[in-house]
């Protein structure tokens, strides 16, 4: 078994949190990655208060007594302020939160108990948050999926684990054994991954979603909107094509907002892949197959736990 803090603190069997991931992470795939051991993150980046409630009290009723489960809040969200005062009146036992400074909701957190757990893309962030008092960094490198910052989780990981004396979680390109492995060699407590989820049994994506996510390649999943300010890792297809055309001649960026809205759903709920936002990390090149949430767990950390045991103690020979 690997040893984490964060697992410890949280109650979890394995060091892994699921990647919150908009209109994808509902109750469903969380409850089941709370259930197999891992900490399952209800992402609420597309709810209001109304659904954000309705999916924490499924979660509770899907998520066996005693195993917590965590929300996470995309600062971006128009209804943000609801969000959060509704996470703290439902008492959800974690808060993440990404695409951007949770700084002003953290003291109303801590009060409520809640655990928390921001994504910073840079070291400035992640040392600002600490001395706000969060209980950890989620350190996400650019292999993600999704809203994405510059940095690789190679760098970016010991780059924080150096600069702060909270526990960090690697996430980013995360997607097998051999990435844990690699993560906690980089000083991280604990992984958080999105992608290999996405196919899991549980997860209640458009079938035509999970397809793409076991075809593609690495280089598949490419950065699109450097320009708007709010890069996005996705598949190439028709969307992304269209995209970088404007881009290119310049769009202002209102034009690149709107052809972006609206498709994350599209590609989700509708299974639109040609013109959807088929959000997906590089890691999608590691993702082979649909499995149940459980069967992911247990092999990614049966191989992480047999690279420890057996091919890095040959690594260092007879010396
Ligand atoms: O947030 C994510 N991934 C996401 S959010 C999302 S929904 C969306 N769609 C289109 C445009 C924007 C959002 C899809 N995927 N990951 C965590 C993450 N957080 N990545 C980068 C950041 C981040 C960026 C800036 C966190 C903090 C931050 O702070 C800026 C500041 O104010 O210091």
């Amino acid at each position: 078994m690997i040893k984490s803090k964060v697992a410890d603190m949280l109650g979890l069997q394995y060091p892994v949190f699921q990647g919150g991931m908009a209109w994808v992470a509902t109750a469903e795939l969380a409850s089941a990655v709370s259930n197999a051991g891992g900490l399952g993150i209800i992402g609420a980046g597309s709810m209001d208060g109304d659904i954000l409630i309705k999916e924490i009290r499924k979660a509770r009723e899907l998520t066996e007594k005693g195993k917590p489960f965590g929300v996470n809040l995309m600062l971006l969200n128009p209804f943000i302020d609801d969000l959060v005062d509704i996470v703290i009146k439902e008492k959800v036992d974690v808060v993440t939160t990404g695409a951007g400074n949770p700084g002003k909701y953290v003291d109303r957190f801590k009060e409520a108990g809640i655990k928390i757990f921001p994504i910073a893309p840079t070291v400035a962030l992640a040392k600002r948050l600490e001395r706000l008092g969060v209980d950890g960094i989620i350190v996400e490198g650019g292999e993600a999926g999704g809203h994405v910052g510059e940095l690789t989780t190679i760098v970016l990981t010991p780059l924080i684990v150096d600069n702060v004396s909270l526990p960090v979680i690697a996430a980013g390109g995360i997607a097998d054994g051999r990435g844990v492995v690699a993560a906690l060699a980089l000083g991280a407590d604990l992984v958080q991954i999105g992608t290999r989820f996405v196919v899991a049994k549980e997860c209640v994506v458009h079938e035509n979603y999970k397809k793409a996510v076991i075809k593609a390649d690495a280089r598949d999943a490419v950065v699109s909107g450097r320009s708007t300010g709010h890069p996005v890792r996705c598949m190439k297809n028709k969307l992304t094509r269209e995209f970088d055309k404007l881009e290119k001649a310049g769009a202002p960026k209102e034009k690149l907002e709107e052809l972006g809205t609206g498709k994350l759903r599209a590609a989700v709920i509708d299974g639109d892949t040609n013109w959807g936002s088929v959000m997906m990390g590089q890691s999608a090149g590691l993702v082979r197959k649909e499995q149940s949430v459980k069967e992911i767990i247990e092999e990614i950390f049966q191989e992480a736990e047999e690279i420890i045991r057996k091919i890095l103690p040959d690594k260092l020979g007879n010396s």
